[in-house]
């Protein structure tokens, strides 16, 4: 029989409830589990209490319902002919979905697989998909975890959440690991039904206490949380941990000592948690400690970490977000740039990893702008696997007080073509090692951020983009729009207008939020200084953060290109490297971020550049301008509670739309003293 507690298990009862929720009354339905138990397989036994009976197909006609759901394996060993019988070659965690006359066959590559493959039945009987079919589906990608940038407590008694604007911690508190996990299983429970694997759930920003006996003992609970979904537990260290926490002289990744010590470590974790998913690491970034204290490579502390978990199956995700935010300076130096700092770092490491570790890279080299071009570092890490890092809270990107569907914006850098040796070479088949023919494992990191707010995310709307992440690194090929409309039917119900008015409002909110922040590839625009929210362009430059702009009085942008400028684009390969050197090869979107041009400067599109930043900023904030309207016409088809709490969100969008229109465009009139064209900012 599946155990209870186990993925095939939880399936049999999704199954149950589901199919009650879906169709608003109790449903007999008889579900088998097949699962395999500690080497013997037991086939088929009966699940959890329910008998035979009538079940609701959906036809509208009763007729007797069966569901089988487990593991392949499990399957086959109980029905020896069904072998033969078309089951496909499965990847881990993949899944295979027969429905007949109202009979569901369910069956996972592992137990994950067979509660994937029954999240997905039921997603599609929720959308109105009562008809039969045959199907397999696999993952791209074996990494799919979220990061929780959690703190066990901030000072005060608080687990507050860094980034996080959905309350606070739902694992800590005081300290401490939380006494009631309820909602960490809950958790567990969104993230399976949209293929997460895993979740690291401290910050990065590790605290050493994180490893105190208890707080292990803390961690084991929570991964006891997550199990029956499948869903895996990480956590975050911190490099200096042997030294803080241990009470060592050092933590140098080469002294022996402080490898006993990890490994000691790493033993007790695993003693708790047979099933741990691994280390994330932030090293040598932003004050963090990290192996360079030591004058170690990156690949010395990663693999400190690397061999710790080797012999029990573990990763290390070792973050490629590594840069000195203290040393740089724009005025001195016209080469200096943040933007290089990955690739240098990692400069001749690649095939220096251990093969349990894998890079986890930001989607752009800056720090999750509204645009950046994608890191080159994906393209340069040839033999060690790396994984995509996207940033599912919206920290720079109106930190879920503005609606912005992010899918369009991750699909670009999924689709961006590193042109590696002249060949195609896109982001997404660098991940899933296709590319490179690698066989380590690679993925998808989301910073998530939830909290103990009932929305998760502190927003209705924001749900679509944790939605929409897992569905991507599911399926890279996926379609944003389409993957947002499967999300409003399963949240918001089939109403067309309801579909026709989320969809519009999504799909048009990343192209408004970088029209009226910043735009042709500035960056943000935001305050960098305070809380990364609201515009504030003159925080950008003057500091050694690096998240420069170097406007003056008649010109602004990055010279990033190889002949003149930082020589960042010369990281690309040499196709997209040329591409990027010249300005007329530079698509206008990312103009300013590679080249640094006079405010007169005529784009492709045939505007100036400075007119471009006015017009751009009234149209994206005249579209912000729509949404409350459009929203209102769904009044009475959303529930009150719902609809106002969104309403409120999109009001206030509206209206501060227009101040990052006139903040911006004052400033930049202010500096160049060119007036808009169309009489709207400035003086004639
Ligand atoms: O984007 C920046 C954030 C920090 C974060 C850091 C990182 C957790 O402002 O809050 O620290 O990046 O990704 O490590």
């Amino acid at each position: 029989n599946a155990t209870e507690g186990l993925p095939v298990y939880t399936a049999g009862q999704e199954l149950a409830q589901g199919i009650e929720g879906i169709f608003g009354k109790k449903v007999d339905l008889d579900v088998d589990l097949a699962t395999a138990g500690a080497g013997k397989s037991n086939g088929k036994g009966k699940g959890n209490g329910k008998g035979k009976g009538k079940g609701n197909n959906g036809h509208g006609h009763d007729r007797d319902t069966t569901a089988t759901v487990g593991t392949v394996a499990a399957y086959v060993d109980s029905n020896p002919g069904a072998a033969a019988a078309g089951i496909p070659e499965l990847a881990d965690d993949g899944f295979y979905l027969r429905v007949s006359r109202g009979n569901v066959l369910i069956l996972g590559q592992n137990e994950r697989g067979a509660l994937y493959g029954a999240f997905h039945y039921l997603s599609l009987l929720a959308q109105g998909n009562a008809s039969d079919y045959t199907l397999a589906s696999n993952p791209d990608a074996p990494i799919r975890w979220v990061n929780q940038w959690d703190n066990m407590q901030d000072g005060g008694t608080h687990g507050s959440v860094e980034r996080g604007y959905g309350g606070d911690s739902i694992f800590f508190w005081d300290g401490k690991v939380r006494d009631d996990l309820t909602r960490a299983g809950l958790y567990a429970r969104l993230l399976a039904s949209i293929g997460v694997n895993a979740v690291v759930v401290n910050n990065v920003n590790a605290d050493p206490k994180t490893l105190t006996p208890e707080n292990m003992d803390g961690l084991a609970r929570i991964a006891n949380a997550f199990r029956p979904y499948g869903v895996q537990l990480g956590v975050s260290l911190n490099f200096a941990s042997p030294q803080t926490l241990g009470g060592l002289d050092s933590f140098d990744p080469l002294d022996e000592r402080v490898v006993e010590w990890w490994r000691d470590i790493t033993d007790a974790l695993y003693e708790r948690i047979p099933d741990m998913a691994g280390y994330l690491v932030k090293a040598s970034s932003e004050g963090q400690p990290g192996p360079l204290t030591y004058n170690r490579t990156l690949a010395d502390g990663a693999n400190l970490f690397a061999r710790a978990l080797k012999p029990h199956g573990g990763r290390v995700l070792f973050r490629a977000f590594v840069y000195d935010h203290t040393s740089l300076d724009e005025d001195k130096d016209w080469k200096a740039d943040r933007a290089k700092a990955a690739v240098e770092y990692f400069d001749g490491l690649d095939g220096k990893f251990e093969d349990n570790v894998v890079i986890q890279i930001k989607y752009g080299p800056i720090d999750f702008q509204v645009r950046e071009p994608a890191s080159p570092l994906f393209s340069r890490l040839v033999r060690t696997a790396s994984a995509l890092e996207l940033q599912i809270t919206q920290e720079y990107l109106g930190q879920q007080a503005h609606l912005v569907y992010l899918a369009p914006m991750w699909k670009e850098i999924l689709d961006f073509d590193f042109r590696v040796d002249g060949r195609p070479s896109r982001t997404a088949d660098i991940l899933n090692g296709k590319r490179f023919g690698r066989r380590r494992a690679g993925g998808y990191a989301g910073v998530a951020n939830v909290g103990t707010n009932t929305t998760w995310l502190g927003s209705h709307l924001a749900m679509s983009n944790l939605y929409a992440f897992g569905r991507l690194a599911w399926d890279p090929s996926s379609e944003p729009e389409s993957v947002l409309r499967d999300w409003i039917r399963l949240t918001f119900g089939d109403d067309p207008k309801v579909l026709d008015v989320i969809t519009r409002m999504s799909m048009a909110s990343w192209p408004a939020y970088e029209n009226y922040s910043g735009n042709l590839g500035i960056q943000t625009l935001t305050d960098i200084l305070l809380g990364h929210y609201g515009p504030n362009p003159a925080s950008q430059d003057g500091n050694p953060w690096g998240q420069w702009t170097r406007a003056d009085a008649d010109s602004i942008g990055m010279d990033r290109t190889v002949w003149n400028g930082t020589g960042f684009s010369g990281q690309y390969p040499p196709e997209v490297a040329a591409r990027f050197e010249r300005i007329e090869t530079t698509p206008d979107e990312l103009l300013l971020w590679f080249h640094h041009v006079p405010y007169t400067h005529v784009l492709k599109s045939g505007k100036t550049v400075i007119q471009h930043f006015y017009d751009a900023h009234y149209e994206g904030s005249a579209v912000a301008q729509t949404f409350p309207r459009l929203w209102e016409t769904l009044r009475g088809r959303v529930d009150d509670e719902r609809f106002e709490h969104v309403l409120f969100r999109l009001e206030y969008q509206a209206g501060h739309a227009l101040v990052w229109r006139d903040s911006i465009n004052n400033f930049y009139f202010n500096k160049s003293g060119i007036p808009d064209a169309r009489g709207r900012v400035g003086h004639h």
